[in-house]
């Protein structure tokens, strides 16, 4: 057999790309395409008191002008995508984005008209014809400052700015702080960012009066959940709306996001005007209207005994929700879940308030959360295990989760709205790989010393973290061997990058004994494959992965089916490799995929009662639990002493997702998320005014990190395989992002030596003039 599965093989996809030759949506042109431009609102809190469309509409080239009014019954507030959580006690008031502002801007940038015109050109401009009157409000942006009495109120009729309260708890905290040698208490902040991909939103929508059907092309991550709630919003049958998500240049997850107004309103235009429609989101239109992530400020403490045990932990936290909360609470909670990391935690006692600001919406971002409850523990960790005079490493082997304790009961809720179950984890030999693979004990014997001898700042920073993978509910797969020998493989879950048409190719290909170029396979065309859920949570390998795995084993067994009633012996007998079946031990004697399809599918003759024709298979997998990959991420920091900028040196990152489908893929995967850890750590930050006004809209402003920013990075892999899929694979898309910021801390505390004048790096992101303050006491 042709065994691909496992090995580093390059992307099936790149060549295309890199040639310039795949479909982005805006590569989609039709004839008589019209162009959308949007009314934002320049204040983030301001009642709307009138629109006046007439002068756009009356510039040539101009087709139509739309404000909230004339969107009649289809004006409505997008659905709730995630319910929130079954917590026993939790508030939760929903409060969903409108398609365009009816009453008041809760934001800047949301949208407030629509302008239809020959070429974007004509539509921007039409913008400028708009008279809007605004009365202008208070801007709530200050987490605390939302909750206190008198704050003004983004949505009035809730009579408070709380979105929700979860409290989730277990042990007794009280009694294991009262119990402990040390407890350590701090504050921790983590701010806003913006997710960068390389290319913006956009959604071209087609209506064919012919066939009555609307075709949307979109950069959704979530191609099936979008034609069901469009067909619902426009009031069409789902068999009524293709939706197609081809190539993406990044998703990480705000492109999730279900519904952004645009995604409803150039639909409904293209159904209303009769014309295709395409709406392509600029890079200022992006800062401010795809969702952002991060801002939360955790009060946290943890309660250790003399020996560095964890007793407990407990954390009050605030998330700031933006201004609206379609996305229910998977934030936070993944925050309040990832926090107990790789540690027995006996007793822990967490409450968030996600809060409701006048800034823009939030939504998973790569980590969705999770790098919060990574930084605050290990934190609270690095500061406990000076306090106590252990090893900052030390401390954490002696509170690893071991071996034999999995499946290992979290009991909190998680965001997949089951009790949280590591299903498995072997964490003391991942430290052990990173530490040295990093040189940890040569680096605090000589180097460091050495280097600072010499007046080098140089730092180490070692931390450890879990990723929760692989939830369901489920996606599916069709394989189906065609009658040219090739294999087609079709999911409902789209691609960003992630190289699934080459992972999901390893997958049957290990089944169908194909070479993988020979496996074309489709994903994110809901006339492709009809049900499936999304791109997110590093769940494509996971849930998409088995459901690829199961179908082709189906698939298999009806070449067998198929090859031994040609052959006319037992299946046992058969051998299938280079795409052809022959009987054991006579290989020059073989039937290829391709014919063996053809006998499947007869022209003459019947089909076997109980046979289907052709060689397919529809299969679909629902994993029992999550898969909760880990790792350990080691850096060599060095800090100039003038400039404070910091230079990383080396950089290892030791990770396990148990059975790996192709590890240059993965490589990939975690060379991307480190550098977009490393840019939430210590470039991206938003900064906003009193107003509600961003400070720093642009590529120019926002600081992304660039190639000599981002170390090479070297990786080392341990395999604990899940038991909860049949690849005993768990998910690393976003393993790389993780834990940057609570390493940087680290790497930095140790570089400037800041310990010594108890000074500690409690927040992220950091900069240059940031990291001066704070080493200044400030
Ligand atoms: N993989 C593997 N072996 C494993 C696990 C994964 O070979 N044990 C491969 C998979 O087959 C897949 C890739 O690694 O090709 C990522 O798989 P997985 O971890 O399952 O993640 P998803 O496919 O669900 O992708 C989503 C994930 C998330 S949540 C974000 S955010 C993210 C990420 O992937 N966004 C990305 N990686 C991204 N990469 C690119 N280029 N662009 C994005 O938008």
């Amino acid at each position: 057999m042709t065994h691909s599965f496992g090995k580093p093989l390059t992307r099936n996809e790149d060549p295309r790309l890199l040639r310039g030759e795949a479909l982005f949506v805006d590569d989609v042109e039709l004839p008589g395409l019209l162009h959308v431009a949007f009314l934002r609102s320049p204040h983030a809190h301001a009642r709307l008191l009138s629109v006046d469309l007439g002068a756009a509409r009356a510039r040539p080239g101009v087709i139509a002008a739309y404000a909230a009014e004339d969107l009649g019954d289809y004006w409505k507030p997008g659905p709730l995508l995630v319910p929130p959580p079954p917590v026993p006690g939790m508030v939760f008031h929903q409060c969903c984005q409108v398609p365009l502002v009816k009453d008041k801007a809760r934001h800047v940038g949301e949208p407030v008209a629509m302008v239809v015109a020959e070429s974007r050109y004509i539509a921007e401009d039409a913008l400028g014809d708009i008279a809007v009157e605004w009365e202008v409000l208070d801007a709530v942006g200050d987490l605390e400052a939302a909750l206190q009495p008198g704050a003004a109120l983004v949505h009035e009729h809730l009579g408070v700015n709380v979105a929700a309260k979860v409290h989730q708890h277990r042990g007794d905290y009280a009694a294991a702080a009262k119990a402990a040698a040390l407890v350590v208490r701090r504050r921790f902040t983590y701010d806003r960012g913006a997710s960068i991909p390389m290319e913006t939103r956009g959604v071209v929508a087609q209506w064919d009066p012919r066939a009555d059907r609307l075709t949307v092309w979109d950069t959704t991550q979530a191609p099936v959940v979008i034609r069901n709630g469009l067909a619902a919003m426009l009031g069409l049958s789902e068999r009524q709306v293709r939706v197609v998500a081809p190539n993406i240049g990044g998703g990480f997850g705000p492109k999730m996001m279900m519904f952004y107004p645009e995604e409803v309103l150039v639909p409904w235009a293209a159904m209303r005007l009769g014309r295709p429609v395409k709406w392509i989101e600029d890079r200022l239109e992006h800062f401010f209207a795809t969702t952002h992530e991060r801002s939360q400020i955790h009060d946290a403490e943890i309660a250790l005994d003399a020996s560095g045990r964890i007793l407990g932990v407990k954390d009050v936290f605030l998330h700031d929700n933006g201004a609206y909360d379609p996305y229910g609470l998977t934030l936070p909670l993944n925050s309040q879940c990832t926090l107990l990391g790789c540690y027995v935690v006996p007793a822990y006692d967490s409450v968030f308030t996600a809060v409701f600001t006048n800034r823009t919406l939030v939504t998973p971002y790569r980590g969705a959360g999770r790098q919060h409850g990574v930084f605050v523990m290990e934190r609270l960790l690095d500061i406990a295990a000076r306090q106590l005079g252990i090893d900052r490493n030390e401390i954490r082997r002696r509170n690893f989760i071991p071996p034999d304790a999995f499946p290992y009961d979290q009991g909190v809720i998680y965001q997949d709205f089951s009790r949280l179950s590591y299903d498995s984890g072997n964490y003391a030999p991942i430290l052990a790989k990173a530490l040295d693979a990093i040189g940890y004990d040569r680096f605090i014997a000589e180097t460091q010393p050495r280097a600072r001898a010499e007046g080098r700042a140089l730092g180490i920073g070692v931390v450890c973290y879990v990723e929760g993978t692989g939830i369901g509910p489920y996606e599916g797969a069709k394989v189906q061997v065609q009658g040219s020998g090739k294999v087609s493989l079709a999911t409902g879950i789209g691609s960003q990058g992630q190289g699934h048409a080459t992972a999901f190719a390893q997958v049957v290909a290990e089944q169908l004994g194909v070479d993988i170029r020979d496996i074309e396979v489709t994903t994110g065309d809901t006339d492709q494959f009809y049900w499936g859920v999304g791109t997110f949570a590093s769940r494509g390998a996971v849930v998409a992965g088995s459901a690829a795995h199961e179908a082709a084993k189906v698939v298999r067994q009806k070449i067998l089916k198929t090859a031994a009633r040609h052959f006319e012996c037992a299946e046992e007998d058969l051998v299938i490799a280079d795409g052809k079946v022959h009987v054991v031990g006579v290989p020059d004697h073989s039937i290829t995929l391709g014919a063996l399809a053809g006998l499947a599918n007869p022209m003459r003759g019947a089909v076997t009662p109980g046979t289907e024709p052709g060689l397919e298979a529809t299969s679909y997998f629902g994993p029992a639990g999550g898969a909760t990959a880990s790792g350990a991420h080691a850096m060599i920091v060095e800090v100039d002493p003038l400039t404070l900028r910091p230079t990383i040196l080396d950089y290892v990152v030791v990770h396990d997702c148990g059975t790996v489908i192709n590890p240059l893929i993965l490589a990939g995967q975690i060379q991307g998320g480190v550098a977009q850890g490393i840019g939430n750590a210590f470039f991206e930050q938003l900064h906003w005014d009193e107003q509600g006004q961003l400070m720093n809209a642009s590529l120019a402003d926002y600081l992304l990190p660039t190639a000599l920013d981002v170390p090479r990075i070297r990786m080392d892999h341990t395999v604990t395989p899940s038991p909860l899929n049949p690849l005993g694979v768990k998910g690393a898309g976003e393993a790389g992002a993780i834990p940057v910021g609570a390493l940087f801390a680290q790497a930095l505390e140790d570089a400037l030596d800041l310990p010594s004048k108890e000074i500690e790096i409690l927040e992220m992101p950091l900069s240059p003039s940031r990291l001066w303050e704070i080493s200044n006491g400030g």
